[in-house]
């Protein structure tokens, strides 16, 4: 647990408990912002280097995937991380569940938390997502030249500052752990964590990270119905794919490989 719950994301509070190599290393913090990702591609765009962090303690128009909204009070840890790795841009989707594994363990190790996966981008603690995550690309033909990773944590506020929509669905480790985080500890750790295994995939490549999502996943196994852009279909979800896509059995021995869409799980 960590000793000093109410530190700041600051630079002061922050960097100090760094120990990365690159990520995180040239820090932006702001106050205020529209969209963390929103900053940071045009941070990439004007040559921003893999490892730019923007961090924001409120955002005014914080995104979702497919143009959703995603509600960013003060309290949160509400982060984007640019990133420049050597991968097709159709495998950009392994990014996605490498930070997922990353932040999973970070709640395990900070927070005493033990959440789960939810493909594609959300972690769900106590059955309630309190993170989600947003990769976006910018590529070039067959080449990805930076990729945004945007992480989204509901961390030290109430749920009910959230939207009564939401709240069902939507939780806070604030409400779950019954006292505050110490956000620039676990936000360190969490980055300390996603450097490791994101050195070991580019170095070894992405077993690690799969293994560690199967192992956190909380959408194995279970009866499913995903939303697609030609419409739900259910079926069971059995594995996850060598490039982060969902194997879905939607039939008697049919197997199909969704690599995006809406998961609802129908069974506890
Ligand atoms: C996500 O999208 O889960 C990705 C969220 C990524 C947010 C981070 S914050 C820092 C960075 N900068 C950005 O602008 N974005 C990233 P998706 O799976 O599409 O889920 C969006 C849906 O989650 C919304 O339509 C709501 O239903 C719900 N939602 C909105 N705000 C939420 C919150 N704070 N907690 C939990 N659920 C929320």
């Amino acid at each position: 647990m960590y000793e000093n719950p109410e530190a700041s994301l600051t630079p002061e509070e922050f960097i100090p408990r760094l120990e990365t190599k690159e990520f995180g290393r040239a820090y932006h913090y702001l106050p205020e912002v529209t969209s963390t990702n929103a900053l940071a591609r045009s941070m990439a765009d004007k040559g921003g280097t893999a490892g730019t962090l923007v961090v924001a303690e409120t955002q005014t128009g914080g995104r979702g995937r497919l143009g959703r909204n995603w509600v960013s009070p003060p309290g949160g840890i509400w982060l984007s991380l640019v990133l420049r790795p050597p991968l097709a841009p159709s495998r950009a989707p392994l990014q996605t569940l490498l930070a997922a594994v990353a932040l999973r363990e970070a709640l395990l190790k900070g927070a005493g938390l033990a959440c789960s996966l939810k493909w594609p981008n959300d972690v769900l603690c106590g059955g309630k997502k309190v993170a989600g995550i947003l990769t976006e690309m910018k590529s070039a033909g067959e080449n990805l030249e930076y990729l945004v990773a945007g992480v989204g944590v509901n961390a030290n506020f109430p749920g009910n500052l959230l939207p009564k929509p939401l709240r069902e669905k939507a939780g806070t480790l604030l409400d779950l752990l019954g006292r505050p985080v110490d956000r620039p500890g676990l936000l360190a750790d969490f980055l300390g964590i996603w450097e490791g295994y994101y050195t070991r995939a580019l170095q070894r490549g992405y077993d690690q990270v799969l293994e560690a999502w199967r192992q956190g996943s909380g959408t194995l196994g279970k009866k499913i119905r995903i939303h697609t852009t030609r419409g739900p279909v259910t079926g069971r979800a059995l594995d996850i794919h060598a490039e982060g896509g969902l194997i879905v059995e939607t039939g008697p021995g049919i197997l199909e490989t969704f690599l995006a869409g809406e998961v609802t799980i129908l069974e506890k």
